[in-house]
């Protein structure tokens, strides 16, 4: 396989670390760096020893001589950049979330398809270590078809420090950190047809909600309860991990605080340490994202050239983002939202 050449917009806070994962990743190559913010492009550029460095993203397609774009601004810029990105056919990776609206997400899809060229979300939580385990032990058949489940994410860790938009915007946990939980939900336990959503803030010097509780109706038939908090104050902080239970038809399995996997069956209890590698450019608590950038970054450059459809694709990602909207709508109404209706 030749080189893929590839082109990075943003060069914020979680860029650094896609940055670093693509050093990594096989036959993969950041040649461009575009950032609206001269002294970001700079520091980016000179880290990584980049020179073609744009300071719009129209100038950096024009120049065109890349395979792909890595989109990692935040959301109000990727409606824009990703159709952008279709309009001179150059496959696309857009961070998460993947819009404002759901309506610019499916106008988003439609302009990729439209172009016949592949956009990935990168939704990494679902290539965390613990997680793919979990993943792997359903497929084994440990537990037997589940039909319960908890995906839980709860902690006090200062994101605002590094993310200031954070405690900006009308909506906060769901968006930023549901967007996740409610995909490893999906991942786990399949789609969804129905959820109940409600809604807190605690944290008085934000704007929007801090604390979710979300109940899913999977189509398999499965219950399960996306809980997430960024107000909860534990003896020893978690983040970021989410924590995981599930009961199936023959066992059980419970992942819990530090990466331990508890596996139980007619067959005895297995503990499994689901710990992530520390990378050595990673740093704690952030390594267990950090590995996942890496494997989603190499799952694309695979799938990229394979022409294979990934995992997170837009199309697969409306499914996760259509649970964000309905969040919202059930938070605000009260109401059981059918996920079929957003979609
Ligand atoms: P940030 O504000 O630190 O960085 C965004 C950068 O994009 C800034 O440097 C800004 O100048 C630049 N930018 C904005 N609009 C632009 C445009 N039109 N053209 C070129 N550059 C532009 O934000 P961040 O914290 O790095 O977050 C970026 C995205 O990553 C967000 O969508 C966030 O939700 C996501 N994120 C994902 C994870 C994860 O684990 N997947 C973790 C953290 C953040
Ligand atoms: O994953 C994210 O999008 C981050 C964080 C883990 C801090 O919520 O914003």
């Amino acid at each position: 396989m030749g080189e893929l050449k590839g082109a990075l917009i943003g060069c914020g806070f979680f860029a650094l670390n896609q940055m670093l994962a693509w050093q990594d990743v096989a036959n993969v190559r950041i040649v461009a760096l575009c950032d609206t913010d001269p002294e970001r492009l700079r520091s980016m550029g000179e880290r990584f020893g980049i020179e073609r460095r744009y300071l719009g993203a129209d100038e950096l397609f024009a120049a065109g001589g890349f395979d792909f774009v890595d989109i990692a601004t935040t959301v109000r810029s990727h409606r824009a950049l990703v159709e952008m990105a279709a309009s001179h056919r150059i496959p696309a990776i857009c961070q998460k979330p993947f819009a404002e609206t759901l309506g610019d997400a499916k106008a988003m899809v439609a302009a990729m398809r439209d172009a016949g060229v592949p956009l990935m979300i990168h939704e990494n939580f679902r290539w965390q270590t613990p997680i793919q385990t979990v993943r792997r032990i359903l497929d084994e058949g440990a537990i037997g078809t589940p039909f319960w489940g908890r995906f839980s994410f709860r902690s006090a860790f200062d994101v605002f420090s590094g993310q200031p938009y954070l405690a900006e915007g009308e909506r906060f946990i769901i968006e930023d950190l549901g967007i996740h939980t409610l995909d490893i939900a999906r991942f786990i336990l399949g789609d969804v047809t129905h959820l109940t959503a409600r809604t807190k803030r605690v944290n008085p010097s934000i704007r929007g909600e801090d604390v979710a509780t979300i109940l899913l109706d999977h189509e398999g038939g499965a219950t399960s309860i996306v809980d997430v908090s960024y107000a909860s104050r534990l003896s020893t902080e978690p983040f970021p991990e989410t924590l995981i239970e599930l009961d199936g038809t023959v066992g059980s399995l419970r992942l819990t605080q530090g990466y331990r996997l508890e596996v139980h069956n007619a067959s005895g209890t297995r503990h499994i340490d689901a710990s992530p590698r520390l990378l050595p450019w990673a740093s704690r608590p952030w390594h267990n994202i950090q590995e996942s950038v890496l494997a989603i970054q190499e799952h694309w450059a695979d799938c990229l050239a394979a022409g294979r459809e990934t995992s997170t694709s837009g199309a697969d990602n409306l499914k996760t983002f259509a649970l964000v909207e309905g969040a919202y709508a059930s938070a605000r109404t009260g109401e059981r939202i059918p996920v079929e209706t957003l979609l």
